[in-house]
């Protein structure tokens, strides 16, 4: 075994815990009566701590290579493909609010005219699969900067066309592949993977990447999400 430092074997083993924690809680919920839901919901808001105390905003999700692209590309959401929002980019706007010295409506074409950053990641789904694709849109390290986000605040929350929501901590928020991304394999975001806009967190599960998106809210206030609010666990990520 190559030299590893004592701390990064401490870390992956007690990532492995936190983990496993997450996965037997989530068969046990399955086969549990309802009155222990609520112990299960502290124990996964106990392991988002942990998981976040264990975050390093400097880790990066692998990288893949253009021969890597998954084609064609898996769909995923809450219903069936053809039901994905029909979202008019002329009249859309996201609205960022909260905790933020510029709150406003931001147009398509305004967005698009911000720097942009391309990634070619993985999206890996709870349900059982992963798929690699690329995408490029807006760092949102970049973006809550523009608005004047509080950058203490706990959390950024997200809205979607669809009625999805969902919310990550500060630290995953600003960490460098946290896009906002406007295309999906060089072109505008197709309806079913989130037109006009999605986020594209490479180090957390797909359930986090919320597509067609409204509202961007910069809080303190926990706002959970639609699986995590179902028992999913709310870190979920690297
Ligand atoms: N608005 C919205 N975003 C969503 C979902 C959804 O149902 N609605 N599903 C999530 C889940 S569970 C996954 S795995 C990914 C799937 O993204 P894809 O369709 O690009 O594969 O989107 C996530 N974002
Ligand atoms: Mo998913």
């Amino acid at each position: 075994m190559t030299a590893m430092p004592l701390v990064s074997r401490r870390r992956l083993l007690a990532s492995s815990v936190a983990i496993s924690a997450v996965a037997g809680a989530a068969a046990w919920s399955a086969a549990t009566p309802k009155g222990a839901r609520p112990v299960l919901q502290h124990m996964s808001r106990w392991n988002d701590l942990a998981q976040a105390a264990l975050f390093s905003s400097t880790r990066l999700a692998p990288s893949y290579g253009a021969e890597d692209i998954t084609r064609p590309f898996p769909f995923n959401g809450f219903y069936p493909e053809a039901l994905a929002p029909e979202v008019d980019g002329d009249t859309w706007r996201l609205r960022v609010e909260g905790r933020v010295a510029r709150p406003g409506n931001w147009s398509l074409a305004e967005l698009t005219g911000l720097p942009q950053e391309e990634q070619i990641t993985r999206l890996i789904c709870i349900e059982g699969w992963s798929a690699v694709g690329r995408w490029a849109g807006i760092p949102l390290r970049l973006f809550l900067s523009l608005v004047g986000a509080d950058l203490s605040a706990r959390y950024v929350a997200f809205r979607c066309a669809d009625d999805y929501y969902t919310s990550i901590d500060m630290a995953s928020a600003l960490q460098a592949q946290t896009i906002l991304a406007l295309r999906f394999l060089g072109r505008p975001l197709p309806t079913q993977f989130g037109f006009p806009v999605r986020l594209r967190i490479p180090t957390k599960l797909g359930f986090k990447n919320a597509k067609h998106l409204v509202a961007l809210e910069v809080t303190n206030e926990f706002r959970g999400g639609y699986w995590e609010d179902q028992g999913y666990n709310w870190f979920s990520g690297l």
